[in-house]
């Protein structure tokens, strides 16, 4: 009697051992899946989509599954890719603590092309989209800009490249001239249709920001943590926007004649409102930014011609833009995670 009670209680420890030690292997593959997809959905205020709204098991393998290499027959034709790409996540956690270098976010991105360029090898991306950024001693930025966009555009399902332009010298910053020549600059490579423009300290917090294009020229930034999470003003086109290459051109592009900081993403928004388009825009919560903390730059002080020169775009906006767009090339790098192109701009 007492040996079998002896035993049976030998038996239970030992069940209850194999018990605990399969809740610790579920725990810690749920980690790992964690580990992989990164920054997931941490907000429960913000209700993903249908379909992505379960956070569960599912969705972190499915965001796993992008990182595995495509199995593809020679031969084999695709589909298009979903209008809604399956494996976003909705919300994300920015973490801005901790600086992150370029080789990790190699490893983190092994599917990249040289020079930033990226294609879904399972269906074929609704756009082709290169996206721009005015750059010039923001390295730490452009570091956790890639880190958090790249994974993200993989996401998108997006055919996209990175362009980072950099203004060459020590002359006045000229941010709406950069993005023009980023876009000369990436048609040159590729035929994209889509031309996103953002600054590079501007993190999107939501996956379902697509960086694409729309009917109307398009909006991105719309709610930023520096602007507590709001629309500035009604007209505020400025951070992160996007414009098909019709679109583009119906405005002639940027303006090239706003020097130091300030007026040119408003006399955006008025070339797009005097070609008769509007601006659309993700709602508050997809739109929500994180802005990397800095201090003005030195060589990008107001403009104080700022407030003139929006007044009168309308006179302007024909004769400055694409059209008129003159610059030099001084170098042109094709880097793991993007390209950059440096640029001599002028002076003001
Ligand atoms: N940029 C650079 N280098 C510069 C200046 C600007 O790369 O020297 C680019 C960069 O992509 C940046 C964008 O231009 O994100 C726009 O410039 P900004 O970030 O300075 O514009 P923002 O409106 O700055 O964020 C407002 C100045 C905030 C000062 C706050 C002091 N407390
Ligand atoms: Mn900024």
């Amino acid at each position: 009697m007492a040996d079998s009670f002896v035993n049976f209680r030998q038996l239970s420890r030992g069940c209850t051992v194999i018990l605990v030690f399969a809740i610790i292997n579920i725990l810690g593959c749920l980690f790992y899946s964690m580990g992989y997809s990164n920054w997931l959905v941490l907000n429960k205020e913000i209700n993903p989509k249908p379909g992505n709204q379960t956070l569960g098991i599912l969705n972190l393998l499915s965001a796993e599954d992008m990182q595995t290499p495509a199995t593809t027959t020679l031969g084999r034709t695709f589909e298009k890719c979903p209008d809604e790409p399956p494996h976003l996540v909705g919300p994300l956690r920015v973490e801005l603590s901790t600086p992150v270098s370029l080789d990790t976010v190699r490893k983190e991105n092994p599917h990249l092309q040289v020079g930033g360029h990226y294609k879904p090898n399972d269906c074929i991306a609704l756009q082709k989209v290169a996206v721009i950024i005015p750059f010039r001693y923001r390295e730490e930025h452009l570091q956790f800009w890639l880190h958090y966009l790249h994974p993200i555009l993989q996401r998108q399902q997006l055919d996209y490249g990175v362009y980072v332009i950099q203004q060459h010298g020590e002359n006045t910053f000229n941010r709406a001239k950069l993005m023009n020549i980023g876009y000369n600059e990436a048609l040159k490579e590729y035929d994209y249709d889509c031309f996103v423009f953002s600054d590079v300290d501007l993190i999107p917090m939501d996956d379902r920001n697509t960086y694409r294009c729309f009917s109307q020229p398009r909006h991105l930034s719309v709610s930023m943590d520096k602007f507590g999470f709001r629309l500035p003003y009604n007209q505020y086109f400025g951070g992160v926007s996007s414009l098909s290459k019709e679109q583009f051109l119906k405005i002639n592009g940027f303006p090239n004649n706003y020097w130091g900081w300030g007026g040119e993403d408003d006399d955006m928004y008025n070339r797009v409102s005097f070609r008769g388009m509007s601006i659309s825009r993700p709602d508050g919560q997809v739109g929500k930014y994180q802005m990397i903390r800095h201090e003005r730059d030195r060589l990008n002080q107001p403009n104080p011609q700022r407030f003139d020169r929006i007044q009168r775009t309308r006179q302007t906006m024909d004769t400055d833009g694409i059209n008129s767009l003159k610059y030099e090339v001084v170098k042109v790098e094709k880097n793991a995670l993007f390209t950059n192109i440096t640029v001599e701009v002028g002076l003001s």
